[in-house]
């Protein structure tokens, strides 16, 4: 399994470069990459597991974070609804569109590859269409696919893509982005105890 120790941080060299395009079909070893990924996320926010192997909770994570400088990505979150899940591998991604609106996470981002506590927002497009190779480790299907997002997901998606580009989050710090829209977690409703 992966843990943290697999994790490199800001400063090592590879986060810095532009990750290769994934040769198509996939080799059993960027399969088995494409799983140790997905399940790093998984136990990262299993509560007993996390504390275990002291795992931060991950929502996404790129090859490019694990020494691999390759163009494949895993991201494990639910919209800021708590509504949809996204588990998703995905190869080769491209933003095929994207809005002209931006928006940004209102306490900042962060970075499994980033140890220090950093201060500004990052902007990002507030929806963007992704076209990539979507793969499902547990059939082992590959399947050519675009998606939709918008607001905190897409938030994600675009951190994780920067990766592949060698960017990181603290590059893009901004005190205020003019015009931008923060994203919205709504308070969680508790039922009136009687
Ligand atoms: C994360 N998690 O996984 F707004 F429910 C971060 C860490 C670095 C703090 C673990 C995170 O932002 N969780 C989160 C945020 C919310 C609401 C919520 C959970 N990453 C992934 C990463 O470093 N990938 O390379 C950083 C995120 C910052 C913006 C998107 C990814
Ligand atoms: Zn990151």
């Amino acid at each position: 399994m992966l843990t943290m120790k697999d994790v490199i941080r800001e400063g090592h060299p590879t986060l810095g470069l532009k990750a290769k395009e994934v040769e198509l079909p996939l080799s059993n070893e960027d399969k088995k990459t494409l799983k140790l990924m997905m399940e790093f996320l998984e136990n990262g926010q299993n509560e007993e597991t996390a504390e275990k192997y002291d795992l931060r909770p991950g929502v996404g994570l790129a090859a490019p974070q694990i020494n691999i400088s390759k163009r494949m990505l895993a991201v494990f979150t639910y919209d800021e609804l708590g509504e949809k899940l996204y588990k998703t591998l995905l190869i080769n991604p491209k933003i095929i569109s994207h809005s002209v609106m931006k928006t940004y996470l209102p306490g900042g981002e962060g970075c499994l590859s980033v140890d220090r506590e950093v201060e500004g927002i990052t902007p990002r497009h507030k929806k963007v269409t992704i076209k990539g190779y979507f793969y499902n480790y547990k059939t082992d299907e590959l399947k050519l696919g675009t998606m939709k997002l918008s607001g905190y997901v897409s938030i994600v998606f675009q951190h994780e893509i920067d990766h592949l580009n060698g960017i990181l989050f603290v590059e893009k710090l901004f005190e205020n982005i003019e015009g931008a829209v923060p994203v919205v977690f709504p308070e969680p409703e508790y039922e009136e105890t009687l």
